[in-house]
């Protein structure tokens, strides 16, 4: 290729950079939501927590939803108050038990979804749990289960059901990370790391998905500051006005309104953009000092997770006690 030629394809890129700016803006503020009745949506971590809520509010819209969660009980509680919002369409939603951590039941639980419901055209990765221990008090066995729930599961799950979305070229993957998948705090480090990873693996699937061609398979990563479902009982925030503790509903509102416009990132409050550019500009001597303001690093000196009477009930996905994802 002769330098003008390079030249010309470099002012091409520039030009079509400037014109998704500008499309991109338009969208936000003049958004679209696609329609989702009919769609498949697989939820992992169903039965409890946002992972419940995003569920109801996805049947609602009349998608068919696929409920996963190594509480089955919980999840077949989550099946009939759906059943029970549409009582018209039996097959509103499906029950399924799955222990995240492992590889098997996640591929077993796939093949199963695959030829009782139909190919998953929404997946939402949501499962999570938390130990929130200091790095050293953390048992080895806990740290590899933070990481099998947390992040390698979501390998798994998009082994599985992105196969037909790429085929199809239609589908969405939604992965519930955290602002802890942005920046470290002390105290939560298996935590950070594993969501570290979640976001590491969102932004290279979506950057595969173009490279593909595919650009009808969307990406969603969430990244929300803590987040009231009980998970993390005992967290504090100095400003809550900046840096509120999120209420649930408002945190799903958000969620459902990213996947029906197919927005890439979302993180809640909007502070939370913040973080990534504040870190990346500022020296990180000063960077500690904004995070000691922000008490970030305090806010797990409380905590004390879901009240530990429901924990043996679920080690391995969002479940009932200190298990669970925000
Ligand atoms: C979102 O993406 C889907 C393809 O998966 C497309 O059909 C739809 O028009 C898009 N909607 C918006 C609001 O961008
Ligand atoms: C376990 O959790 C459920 C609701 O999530 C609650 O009703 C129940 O009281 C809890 N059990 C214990 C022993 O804490
Ligand atoms: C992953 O699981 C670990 C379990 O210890 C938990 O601490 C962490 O919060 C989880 N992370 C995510 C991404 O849910």
């Amino acid at each position: 290729m002769s330098a003008l030629q390079e030249l010309a394809a470099i002012a091409v890129d520039v030009i079509r950079i400037l014109g998704l700016l500008v499309l991109g803006w338009f969208r936000f503020f003049f958004p679209t939501r696609k329609p989702v009745d009919g769609e498949i949506a697989l939820i992992t971590g169903a039965g409890s927590g946002l992972g419940r809520l995003l569920a109801l509010e996805l049947a609602k819209l009349r998608a068919t939803l696929v409920l996963v969660d190594v509480n089955f009980e919980a999840v077949q509680a989550v099946a009939a108050e759906i059943r029970a919002l549409r009582p018209d369409d039996k097959a509103a939603a499906f029950a399924y038990k799955c222990d995240l951590s492992s590889r098997d039941d996640v591929y077993a639980m796939a093949a199963r979804v695959k030829s009782e419901v139909g190919q998953v055209s929404i997946l939402v990765n949501n499962a999570g749990i938390v130990t929130g221990r200091k790095l050293l008090d953390c048992p080895d066995p806990l740290i590899e289960k933070t990481f099998s729930v947390n992040t390698t599961a979501h390998f798994w799950t998009v082994k599985a059901f992105l196969p037909a979305m790429i085929e199809s070229n239609h589908g969405h993957v939604v992965t519930i990370a955290s602002s802890a998948g942005l920046i470290g705090v002390a105290g939560l480090a298996d935590y950070c790391a594993s969501k570290h990873g979640a976001v590491g693996l969102d932004e290279s699937l979506r950057y595969e998905m173009h490279k593909l061609g595919k650009t009808g398979v969307k990406t969603t990563v969430v990244c929300p500051f803590f987040i009231d479902t009980g998970m993390f009982e005992g967290v504090t925030t100095r400003f809550p006005l900046i840096l509120p503790i999120l209420k649930p509903d408002y945190a799903v509102a958000k969620i459902l309104d990213a996947i029906l416009t197919n927005q890439s990132i979302l993180c809640m409050p909007r502070f939370v953009y913040l973080m990534p550019f504040a870190k990346s500009i500022l020296p990180t001597q000063a960077m500690d000092a904004v995070v000691r303001l922000f008490g970030v690093s305090n806010s797990m000196d409380d905590f004390h997770g879901r009240s530990s009477a429901n924990s043996t009930t679920a080690t391995a996905s969002k479940g009932r006690t200190d298990v669970k994802s925000h």
